[in-house]
Order: C-alpha cells, then structure tokens, then sequence
C-alpha cells in the first residue's frame, strides 16, 4: 500500500474527530486537528498578518513540532498556507521549535529552536517573499547553548536591529540561580558574539508555589519597549524609555505562567523595577509572543494550553487554541493593560437578549462575548456565571470584588466547571491594580475557553462542561454593586470547514504548493 493511501484518510480521521467535538472553540484559532502550542513568528508584512505556530499535524500530542502558518488581513479570519517548517536530519530532527521572523534586509527569515537529541540550538531559515517555502541554512545550529555554566534550558528567541546591528535574546536558566535571557550580537544572522546574561533572575527569592515566582528557566523571551499610549518599538539602549521583558516562567518540565518584567535597559543590561504577571490563568495563556504591526499597536498572541486530562484530549483529535490577539500599553502607575483587537468586532453576531430576574440578569450562549461596566463599592461585587446548566450542576464562575480597603480582585472557581473527572479544576485569582469606582469587565467565552479582561487585566482559562446544556451565562450584582451598562453578542463561527492538516497552497496556474 502506498503511503497516500495509509496518510490521507489518517488525516481526514484526525480533522473530521476534531471538527466534531462540541468542545473545541469556534472563533479562536485553532490548528486544522492535531497538537498546537506556542505563537511563533508573529508579523504583519504588506498588511497581511502572519501567524506561525508550534504544531503536530499527526495527533494531539506535543511530538515532532512543525511550524504550521496561516495568513489574514483582520486577525480574525484565517487562511492556512503550507506548514512553513518541518523537522528534518540535523540539528531540528525531532522538532522545530519556537522561534521568530525578522527581515533580513528584503529577506524574511526565520530564527528558530532546532531540537534534537534532548537539546536546543539555534537555527536559521530563509523564505520566499511570500513566506511559503522555507530552506534551513546549511550552517545550522548558528548558535550552541554556552560552556562553563550548567543550563536548565537554552530555547527560545527574540532578535531586533539595534545601533546598525542585530541583537538576540535566548531564553534560559541558570541552574542554582534562576532564569536568564541570553544576549547575543550579530553582523548578519549567521554569526553571533556572547555578550552575557541580560538579567538574571534569582529563583530563591519567593517560594516556588508563589504566583509570581520566576521559575527556573524562562521560555519564550520577548523584549521591547511600551509606552502609555500604546505605541512601541524594539529595544533601543540609548532611549532612556521603560523596557518590557516578557517571559514564560517554567521549573522541570512544567510550565508555569507568563510574566512580564518593566524596568530600564542600558543596551547591554536590564534593570528590573517591577514584575507582573501578564495573565492571572497561569499557563492557560503561555508562551506569549508580541510584534508591532503596521498601525505601531503592540499584538501579544499566547497559547490557550488545555486543561484536560491526557487520554480525553487524544481521543479529541486536537489540542491548544490560540487566545485572543491583544494590544499591550503600560499605564501611568507602570501597569501593563491588555485590550482584546478592535478587529474583534467583526465577530460579533447578533445582540444578546437578556432576561432579569431577583439580583441579576441571564442569557444564552457558548460563543459569546459579553461587555459590563459595574460600580463596585467596598465590600461588593459583581459575580458572572458561565457556561452553566440551567440546575447550576456545571457552571464556572468568575467574581470581581471590592475589598473593605478598595483593593480590586478577579477570582475563577472552576471546581463545578465540568463533572468529568481528571480536569485541572484548579481556582485563579490576582488583583486588578488601579481600578475606579466604575469597572469595566469583558468576557469572551469560547466552548472550553474563557477570557476575561478586568479594567485590562486578562485572566484566561479552559473548563470542559460534559452536558449540552451547559449554555448559561448570568450577571449578578451582588451587595451594594449596580450595573450600569450590560450588553453583549453572539459570535460567529470562524473555522473554515475544508481545512487539511497538510494545507496546500495553489498556485495560479493550478499547481500545488
Ligand atoms: N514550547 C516550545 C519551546 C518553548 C515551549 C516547544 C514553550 O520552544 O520553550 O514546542 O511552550
């Protein structure tokens, strides 16, 4: 039997399982069927938003990783091209890890983890000028993890032009002592001079069940600058401007939570002023990536990790969902505030209806997105249930209290969320520094996967509701708390239904790529 014949109906298989479950989201992005993580590559060239991503087009399991790539020119709607990357004989053999694209003078180029043998280095690749077919530089690794320090990772990259030439960021630990990102500079992106740590973090400074412990390795680097407004840029030294490094805190194969560190960067060091953490869902949103688009916003994607138990989400036949595409700014206290796109509307279906009952108002919908602004005095709170069933069995619930001293907080309790068992049912919570007398809360619900934003502070997570009518979404002003304004949409179904996991690209004259 040929190999077409064993391959494609796998796929179909694969694609159609995954199609099929009432769980996966609609409006995100998912990946065609199969296993997807990080962002990686993320860009906006000539208008067209690409998004790469750590993807198994063979099961929905993190093993030999591709990178899968989709094309749109709204954020929103999304068109597969060919899987840009795939493990081949080298130093990527057994997985082409998380990586980012950079224009080399005209030159789209692709600055990845190749993985093999149990380690990382890292490697090049060149592409068209439609970025559909890649070739690995020959000369692959162009970096080796260094010697002389014992590492508890070396992954990972962020790579911009500073001074006249280009700078890179590896993510790392250092074992004993914590996290790092690596700094390197380069002429071209073949050859590239140490120049040491940028910063290190000191794991022993909070307990390891802290939630903002930095953990012993950062994935995921990212480095640029924000200002209040919104607007950014690559890192520059001589700026004097606030700096931002966002990391992926991880410890001994787990991964924690995304967080992103604000301080002063001298060109060749970073001072740390403050941490934050970028999502209170931990690693519901990980490995978070950012570019600069066109317009000058600040775009982080993040990886919607699941939270189902292993043997549910194989027989799914697919894993991982991309959050919601965000704008970043960083107030005037120094607070980075997240906002969902505004090509976010483009999604919206009809106005939801709305019936009030004693304390509060309900509706329907598992693909929803609904918009509040609650004053909120000391000692109240407004509580949201979603995805419930009409009996309250399964529902999940999100409340956002004032405390006696004013101080904001979001809290999920996900311990009724779904009655099958092996589910991380674990709560979340954290604090939402700043917040006014009037709050303002966004809530996009998905299937499996809520995201809420609380005066711009995100807390994204994943509940797997077993009953069909787990639909329900209440508001309730509890106490002294009053709504002032309730509104929101149904959203419409994104996922194109003739997805492959291999996508080709045809060409005008009928030829496939
Ligand atoms: N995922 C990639 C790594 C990265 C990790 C591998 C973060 O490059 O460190 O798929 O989720």
């Amino acid at each position: 039997m040929s190999d077409t014949l064993i391959t494609v109906p796998a796929e179909r298989e694969l694609r159609a399982r995954a199609l099929a479950d009432p769980l996966r989201p609609r409006y995100h992005f998912v990946a065609p069927a199969g296993w997807l993580n990080d962002a990686n590559g993320t860009a906006q060239r000539d208008g067209v938003f690409h998004l790469f991503y750590q993807y198994n087009p063979d099961a929905a399991e993190h093993s030999r990783i591709h990178w899968g790539h989709a094309v749109s020119t709204d954020l929103v709607r999304w068109e597969d091209r060919p899987i840009a990357l795939s493990p081949s004989a080298g130093p990527d053999a057994e997985g082409c890890w998380s990586g980012v694209l950079v224009d080399d003078g005209g030159v789209p180029a692709i600055v990845y983890s190749g993985h093999a043998g149990g380690r990382q280095t890292a490697c090049l690749a060149y592409g068209d000028e439609s970025l559909t077919t890649w070739t690995k530089e020959p000369a692959n690794p162009v970096i080796e993890p260094p010697v002389g320090v014992e590492l508890t990772g070396f992954r990972d990259h962020c790579v911009w032009r500073e001074n006249g030439a280009w700078r890179q960021l590896i993510g790392s630990g250092i074992r004993g002592r914590g996290g790092t990102a690596f700094l390197y500079e380069g002429d071209d992106l073949r050859s590239w001079r140490p120049l040491g740590p940028l910063v290190v973090g000191e794991a022993a400074a909070l307990p390891s069940d802290d939630p903002m412990w930095t953990g012993t390795m950062w994935e995921c680097v990212d480095f640029f600058r924000l200002r209040a407004d919104g607007s950014t840029d690559a890192p520059d030294g001589a700026s004097g401007e606030r700096h931002v490094l966002i990391f992926s805190a991880w410890d001994d194969e787990r991964t924690l939570h995304p967080l992103a560190a604000i301080g002063a960067y001298d060109g060749r060091e970073f001072r740390i002023e403050r941490y934050q953490r970028l999502d209170l869902g931990g690693r519901h949103a990980y490995a978070p990536q950012t570019f600069a688009d066109e317009v000058g916003r600040r775009v982080l994607w993040s990886w919607m990790q699941e939270a189902r138990g292993d043997d549910a989400r194989r027989a799914a036949g697919w894993s991982g969902a991309m959050a919601l595409p965000r704008t970043l700014a960083l107030d005037a206290g120094g607070v980075i505030r997240q906002s969902p796109v505004a090509e976010l509307e483009l999604v919206r279906g009809a106005r939801l209806a709305w019936q009030e009952d004693a304390g509060g108002a309900w509706t329907e919908g598992a693909q929803i997105e609904i918009e509040l602004t609650a004053v909120i005095p000391a000692g109240s709170a407004v509580e949201l249930t979603l995805l419930a069933t009409p009996d309250g069995e399964e529902r999940t619930s999100a409340v956002v209290a004032r405390s006696a001293d004013g101080a904001v907080t979001v809290a999920v309790d996900r311990s009724l969320s779904t009655a099958a068992a092996g589910h991380d049912t674990s709560p979340h919570a954290g604090a939402v520094p700043g917040a006014g007398e009037e709050v303002r809360v966004r809530a996009f619900v998905d299937r499996s996967s809520i995201e809420l934003f609380v005066d711009g502070v995100a807390l994204t997570t994943r509940v797997y509701p077993t009953r069909l009518d787990a639909v329900r979404a209440r508001v309730d002003a509890k106490r002294e708390s009053a709504l002032v304004r309730l509104e929101g949409w149904a959203m419409h179904d994104q996922e194109q239904p003739d997805r492959r996991t291999r996508p080709v690209l045809i060409e005008e004259d009928g030829s496939e790529r």
